[in-house]
This record gives C-alpha cells, sequence and structure tokens, in this order.
C-alpha cells in the first residue's frame, strides 16, 4: 500500500512538473522543433536540387508534403515575451508583426507549390521551386532571425 501511494505520489508529481512548465520556454521549444523537422526534411530537399544527393522523385514528394504541413506550425507560438530566452527570434517579430507575418504566408505558399509540382514529378520544376522556398527561408532570416 505505501509503495502504491509512492508510485502515485511520484506519477502525480511527474504530470505536475511537466504541465508547470513555463509557457514562453514552452512555446520556444516548440516552434524550434517545428522548425528542427522543417530543416531536417529541407535539407535533402536541398541537396537533391543541388546534385549532391541522387534525385529520388518519391522522397522528394514525401519531403515536400512534410515541409508544406511543417509550414503552419511555428508561428502561433512566437507569443508575447518570447523573444527573451534561448532564441534567435528577434523583436522585430512582434515590432514588425505584420511583415512578419507576411512571411510566414509566402513559405506557406511556396512550399504548397513545392509539394504540388512534386505530385507533378517534372524534375526540373521540382527543383526550380526548391529554390524558391530557400528565397523565403533566406528572406525570413534576414530580417527577423539573429545570428
Ligand atoms: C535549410 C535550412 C535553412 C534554409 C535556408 C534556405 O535547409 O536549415 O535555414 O534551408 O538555408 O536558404
Amino acid at each position: 500500500m505505501k509503495k502504491c501511494l509512492a508510485a502515485v505520489a511520484l506519477s502525480v508529481g511527474l504530470v505536475g512538473s511537466a504541465l508547470a512548465h513555463d509557457p514562453v520556454e514552452d512555446a520556444i521549444a516548440a516552434r524550434q522543433a517545428a522548425f528542427t523537422l522543417m530543416a531536417a526534411n529541407f535539407g535533402p530537399l536541398g541537396a537533391m536540387a543541388k546534385g549532391e544527393i541522387p534525385f529520388d522523385k518519391a522522397e522528394f514528394a514525401r519531403r515536400a508534403v512534410n515541409v508544406e504541413v511543417l509550414s503552419h506550425m511555428p508561428w502561433e507560438f512566437f507569443i508575447p515575451e518570447s523573444d527573451l530566452g534561448e532564441t534567435k527570434a528577434k523583436p522585430e517579430i512582434w515590432s514588425k508583426a505584420a511583415d512578419f507575418k507576411a512571411e510566414n504566408e509566402k513559405l506557406q505558399t511556396e512550399t504548397a507549390k513545392l509539394a504540388a509540382v512534386a505530385k507533378g514529378g517534372d524534375e526540373a520544376a521540382m527543383k526550380a521551386q526548391v529554390g524558391e522556398t530557400a528565397k523565403v527561408c533566406k528572406s525570413c532570416h534576414k530580417s527577423f532571425r539573429s545570428e
């Protein structure tokens, strides 16, 4: 019985500490997780576009869909005050919120095109769209991510 109570107390404690996370830290972790997955999927697309790894149509299409889905995920986690902490997010994300939103939407547009063109299967068009998508990554990083 004592052991059982101890186990219950322990698990309640674990759940409690998981829920007690700082919302700002959680938001930073969530958006960074989305960007990490985006880079992990976009990296091979860039490598295929540059001919650094073999072009594989099915693999390209799978990763393009992943990137499109992920392009919808980070933005809700740029919550107020979350420019403070372990982050490269610049204050301009909040002070120029409309410009940041425009970049977010551009990424969604270009990654949707990437997934669509991948379905079509035209290798040259697929590779070209990787370049168009990378331009959006770069432009947003330039304005809104510190190095
Ligand atoms: C990536 C990655 C980025 C972008 C950027 C595109 O794979 O991690 O930040 O592509 O380099 O220009």
